[in-house]
């Protein structure tokens, strides 16, 4: 069982291996949708940029949608038996960012995720592991044509990080997570799109993985819906209610467009993304 934590509660010794893993997904191991052209990591930002329906766009969009939640959750799983399977260290797994900044909590650091973009530089990271300068981390998927080769961030630009008291306020609402006005769009609206637009540059676009702290963000979302469905143990999970509830409980969840390449060999349907134990993790501190 993979066990994901804090990573403020990491070792320098853990952040650097998790920074390692990062590095030899996107230098070293080769493409499956695109071999030759990208990397293996690049292949995660292809899906997600065909999810928000750029691209080749996917059917269903798992946005705005009850499939937000279990969506993004085999994704970044995914995401983590790669970074596993590029170092052959199964000890490596996702961390995530509870979206603070002070002290251990500030994930941009020079030894982990990197700094701020360099507004004399059009925003370009030049701290960090996976700055352009040290040319190790080259962009290669972008929303529209060819873009830049370097990471970029506008952190703080563009609203605020979600405060602890509205991660409470969210937690608490018992409605079910997937109806549209409940958990599911509420969160995704309340708490996962400012982060998106807070830490800006490639962040806020559909080729959001390019930026590593998408992993951390979607860690920490997909931990948060784990800690409402405990706190709300009656309210159904995929229950019959709610305009959705019919056709997506029973849904196969959608990676890849008819015409292309599965990005992995499984499929999932909403119900096995349903349990972190059954995909092989859990939280250390829930
Ligand atoms: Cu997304």
């Amino acid at each position: 069982m993979d066990i994901r934590r804090n990573h403020r509660d990491m070792s320098p010794q853990q952040k650097s291996a998790f920074v390692e893993a990062v590095l030899r997904l996107k230098n070293n191991v080769n493409s499956v949708l695109r071999p030759g052209q990208q990397s293996r990591y690049d292949d995660f930002v292809q899906i997600h940029k065909n999810s928000m329906g750029r691209g080749n766009p996917l059917v269903p969009n798992p946005h705005q949608s009850p499939l937000f939640y279990p969506w993004h959750r085999v994704l970044i799983r995914q995401f983590e038996l790669a970074l596993q399977a590029a170092v052959d260290d199964p000890r490596i797994t996702l961390p995530y960012w509870n979206w603070q900044l002070g002290g251990a909590d500030n994930p941009f650091t020079s030894h982990f995720m990197g700094g701020n973009g360099d507004n004399t530089q059009n925003q370009l990271v030049t701290t960090g592991p996976f700055s352009n300068n040290q040319s190790q981390f080259i962009v290669s998927v972008w929303d529209e044509g060819i873009g830049g080769a370097g990471l970029r961030r506008n952190l703080g630009a563009n609203g605020a990080l979600p405060s602890p008291e509205a991660v409470i306020s969210a937690l608490n609402r018992g409605s079910n997570w997937m109806e549209p006005e409940g958990w599911g769009s509420f969160s995704e609206n309340q708490l996962h799109n400012p982060v998106h637009s807070w830490v800006g540059g490639n962040m806020g676009e559909s080729s959001s993985p390019n930026d590593p702290i998408f992993f951390l963000h979607h860690c920490y979302l997909d931990l948060l819906w784990e800690r409402w469905r405990l706190q709300h143990p009656n309210v159904a999970f995929f229950s019959a209610e709610g305009r959705y509830v019919g056709e997506l409980a029973a849904s196969t969840l959608v990676f890849h467009p008819e015409n292309e390449p599965a990005p992995w060999a499984q499929t999932f349907g909403v119900e096995q993304a349903l349990s972190t134990e059954e995909l092989g993790y859990r939280y250390e501190y829930i």
